[in-house]
This record gives C-alpha cells, sequence and structure tokens, in this order.
C-alpha cells in the first residue's frame, strides 16, 4: 500500500504538534509512503516516524532530514573586460542557499558542455562562454554568457624613408619624411609614434644631428644633419616607430638613414 499525500499551508492549520511539527499518521501496515510537500518554504525539515511491531510496542522515533530547495544556484565570473593580450583563465564562483552547487557547466564558442570552476582560454579572436550551475535539488540557473577578447599578436608596421642616404655632408640640417603604415586585424590599432632617432655618434657642440622630431606622437617629419662621422665611418641614423594595439601588444620598427663616410660612393 502506498500513500501519497500533498499538503499545503492550509492543510498544516491546526496540524501542527505542541512542539510545532507536523504529524502524519499512517496505518499499521503500510510498507512504505510517498509523501509530497507543496507550499512550504526553502529550508531544511526534520522528518521522523517509528513503527509499532506486532505486540504494539512502539519503536523509537527515527530522524531524517529533508532539505526543500526551488532556487537555482547562482554564478558569477571573473572574465576581463576589454582585450587582453594574454591567455585567459576565467573562474566560476558558484553558490546555491539550500542543497548546495552539484555541477557548474560551460560551453566555449557553442560548443559541447563542459564542467568545471575554471577555463583558459588560449586561443585569439573574440570568445562567448556561457556558464551555468545546476544545485544537489535540480534547479538549472538561467545562462549567462560573456566575451573574452583576445590578441595576442602586434600590429603590422612598416616605415619609409624619402630618403635613406644623405649627400652631400655639408652640415646642413635635411628635412626626412616617413611613410608609416599600420594595421591590426584583431583589437585594432591604439597608437603609432616616433618613438626615438638615434645617430651612431653623439653630438657636437656646433649644432644638433636631429632636429624638429616630436617624440611619443607620430612625427613623420624632422631633419637629420647631413655630416660626416668624426671616425671613419658612417653616420647612421636609426630611427624607430612603435605601434600599440587596443590589447596592448606593441610592434617596433626602425629604419636607418645613412651619411656615408665616402661620399664618391654610388
Ligand atoms: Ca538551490
Ligand atoms: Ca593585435
Amino acid at each position: 500500500m502506498r500513500f501519497i499525500g500533498k499538503i499545503t499551508n492550509t492543510d498544516l492549520n491546526g496540524q501542527l504538534t505542541s512542539s510545532g511539527y507536523l504529524q502524519v499518521k499512517g496505518k499499521s501496515n503500510y510498507s512504505e509512503m510517498n509523501m509530497k510537500l507543496e507550499g512550504i518554504g526553502e529550508d531544511t525539515y526534520a522528518l521522523r516516524d517509528r513503527t509499532k511491531d506486532s505486540h504494539g510496542a512502539w519503536s523509537e522515533w527515527a530522524y531524517r532530514s529533508l532539505t526543500i530547495d526551488t532556487v537555482a544556484p547562482v554564478t558569477t565570473d571573473d572574465a576581463p573586460n576589454g582585450w587582453v593580450n594574454k591567455d585567459v583563465t576565467v573562474n566560476f564562483m558558484a553558490s546555491d542557499m539550500d542543497s548546495g552547487v552539484a555541477v557548474t557547466y560551460y560551453t566555449m564558442d557553442n560548443g559541447a558542455p563542459q564542467t568545471g570552476q575554471s577555463v583558459t582560454i588560449t586561443s585569439e579572436g573574440i570568445h562567448s562562454l556561457t556558464y551555468w550551475s545546476v544545485d544537489h535539488a535540480g534547479n538549472v540557473e538561467e545562462k549567462k554568457t560573456v566575451s573574452i577578447q583576445l590578441d595576442k599578436t602586434g600590429p603590422t608596421l612598416q616605415v619609409e624613408l624619402d630618403q635613406t642616404i644623405l649627400k652631400p655632408a655639408n652640415n646642413k640640417p635635411v628635412s626626412v619624411t616617413a611613410f608609416v603604415d599600420s594595421s591590426d586585424s584583431l583589437s585594432g590599432i591604439d597608437s603609432v609614434v616616433l618613438s626615438s632617432i638615434i645617430p651612431s655618434e653623439l653630438d657636437d657642440a656646433s649644432e644638433p644631428l636631429v632636429g624638429d622630431a616630436t617624440y611619443d606622437t607620430l612625427d613623420q617629419t624632422f631633419t637629420l644633419l647631413a655630416k660626416k662621422a668624426n671616425k671613419k665611418a658612417d653616420l647612421i641614423y636609426s630611427i624607430t616607430y612603435t605601434a600599440w594595439d587596443k590589447a596592448g601588444n606593441q610592434t617596433v620598427t626602425t629604419v636607418t638613414v645613412r651619411v656615408p663616410h665616402n661620399q664618391s660612393e654610388k
């Protein structure tokens, strides 16, 4: 024989013992009893039961605990906002008030669900990470999706100069123009700047070797002194540009201008 009962708040009125417990009495020949409890709050309940033997003597009370849980778990993530330039490990923090978290699932780019407390993303691009948890009562959390934007590659950066050999070496400043081309297919270009112009020997007192250069801006015109090196060598100007993408990757390109020591060279 099987007893299936639905108990509501209304049913509970007047049915509690002096200690505040709901008492459901069964017949002596019940071999099992199934009860469905509705309308009671999220909590842990103690059930007790006892049986009468063939001589009419009661057994000791047997206590069981019953947790009522209808609320799904809540899971959060620590995914970074915006573009990042390194592999990313996203951690899931799941909690559940009542029955506790049974499992956390996630999918990467709508792939097959996997379980785990964290996931590491190593491939470049914009990824869609969806996650949710399930508690021990079977309540399923609504899915959340975050975007992971990973760019580990620096921009392309080409620099060409309108002249790379200065002749004659007449100790005059020569205006040089740089043509700078940069692109980035993932996060995009953040900035391109003239980083430095370094001559192969120090300035002497007479006239600066480099003029009209504004560093850390996209300065594309400057002057270089067409001067012979003090030693028996070419004077080399090393001109460096740096491009940054929005993920913080940088690419450095250096081009040179030469003042030949041997001014008769071709
Ligand atoms: Ca729950
Ligand atoms: Ca990039």
